[in-house]
């Protein structure tokens, strides 16, 4: 087994990227086989609890209030509809609920009380909950863990430099500490980013470069290809390539070997052939479900058919060893 590395440098991760692309994920397919179960593959479920309005300048979401999308402004759904669709995605075989909010950060008022109630909810269904609400502060981040959360997802989306091309209402240092909020609350990290947003390919590595010298690897890295929208500055955005997909995702196995590295959004766009490459590349982790956050996903039975060719089983929650909460062993404070 590779050791696991927090200390890379921008030349080896380059070299890493660069390498003709069968001998790249020859690379990541070894590092894959030997942390983890071959063909086992982490189902996940988002769901948008909190839609649109967003005060954010995002360029690549459709959820930024300024920018003129198609996308549905909805306020903070009722914690039984979220219990629902939990139930629902459940039964359809996922393993994890990822709950999305187009808010900056959280607020300590009603609404953050009604995710709480919806993180309780959904963790004593046995599956792994997680949250992306934007900025934590520590102590929001420890309400979060013991109403069940289970995992965070906060990405960096490019690389430092690129940054303030994309974003200019938050800064880099934000993200990383909210990150570290999240860390020192003892949740899982889920933290990765977009390609396809007119990033130069160091610009890819460098978010690589981040990502793989945090103190502790994030345990998720989704790896997205940018969903164009009309309506955002990234609207007219040339699609990336499977090829630029797989150098990612390949790179992203070789650093962060213990990582679920999550073939992310941009699947709606890419064939089962190709999303094959991307599990061979390392890949081990999907959302199903037909809609994202907000734009199409490829549906459950064309997903259900994906996991028969390929030969693909879903992998269990809490495979970690981590065990489930259960109502007694979540605070009063919060029940
Ligand atoms: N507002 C919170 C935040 O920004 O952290 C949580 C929700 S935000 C929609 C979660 C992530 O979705 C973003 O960090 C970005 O990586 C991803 N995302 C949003 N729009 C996207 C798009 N058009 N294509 C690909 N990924 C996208
Ligand atoms: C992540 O990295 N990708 C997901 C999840 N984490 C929250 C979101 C993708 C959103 C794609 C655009 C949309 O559907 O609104
Ligand atoms: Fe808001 Fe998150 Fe979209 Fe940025 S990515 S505009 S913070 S919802």
């Amino acid at each position: 087994m590779t050791s696991i590395r927090n200390n890379w440098t921008r030349e080896e991760i380059t070299s890493i990227y660069n390498q003709p692309i069968l001998e790249l994920m020859y690379q990541a397919a070894t590092v894959h086989r030997s942390y983890h179960t071959t063909g086992e593959v982490q189902v996940c479920t988002l769901l948008s609890v909190k839609t649109g309005g967003c005060p954010e300048d995002c360029a690549y979401c459709p959820q930024a209030a300024r920018y003129h999308t198609d996308v549905k402004v909805h306020k903070l759904l009722e914690v039984q509809e979220v219990m629902d669709a939990a139930i629902r995605a459940k039964e359809s075989g996922s393993t994890r609920f990822c709950m999305g909010a187009a808010w900056r950060e959280v607020r300590d008022n009603k609404d953050f009380d009604k995710v709480l109630d919806m993180v309780k909810g959904v963790s004593t269904m046995g599956l792994e909950v997680c949250c992306t609400l934007g900025m934590l502060t520590e102590d929001q981040a420890v309400k979060l863990k013991e109403a069940g959360l289970y995992a965070y997802n906060h990405n960096l989306d490019t690389s430092e430099e690129h940054y303030d091309k994309i974003i200019s209402t938050r800064t880099y240092d934000d993200r990383l500490e909210t990150i570290d909020n999240v860390r020192k609350a003892k949740l899982s990290v889920c933290s990765g980013g977009i390609i396809g947003m007119g990033e130069k390919e160091e610009d890819r590595i460098g978010m690589l470069f981040t990502l793989s010298n945090l103190p502790e690897h994030p345990e998720s890295v989704p790896v997205n290809a940018l969903v164009p929208v009309e309506g955002t500055p990234l609207e007219d955005q040339p699609k990336v390539s499977v090829w630029e997909m797989i150098r990612m995702i390949a790179t992203a196995r070789i650093l962060m070997p213990k990582a679920m590295v999550r073939l992310s959004a941009g699947r709606v766009r890419m064939n089962v052939e190709e999303q094959a490459l991307c599990f061979m590349a390392g890949a081990n982790s999907i959302f199903a479900g037909d809609t994202l956050l907000t734009t199409p996903n490829p549906d459950y039975v064309s997903d259900q058919e994906m996991f028969q060719v390929l030969n693909l089983t879903p992998r269990a929650s809490y495979k970690n060893g981590v065990t489930p909460v259960t109502l007694e062993q979540i605070p009063s404070a919060v029940q």
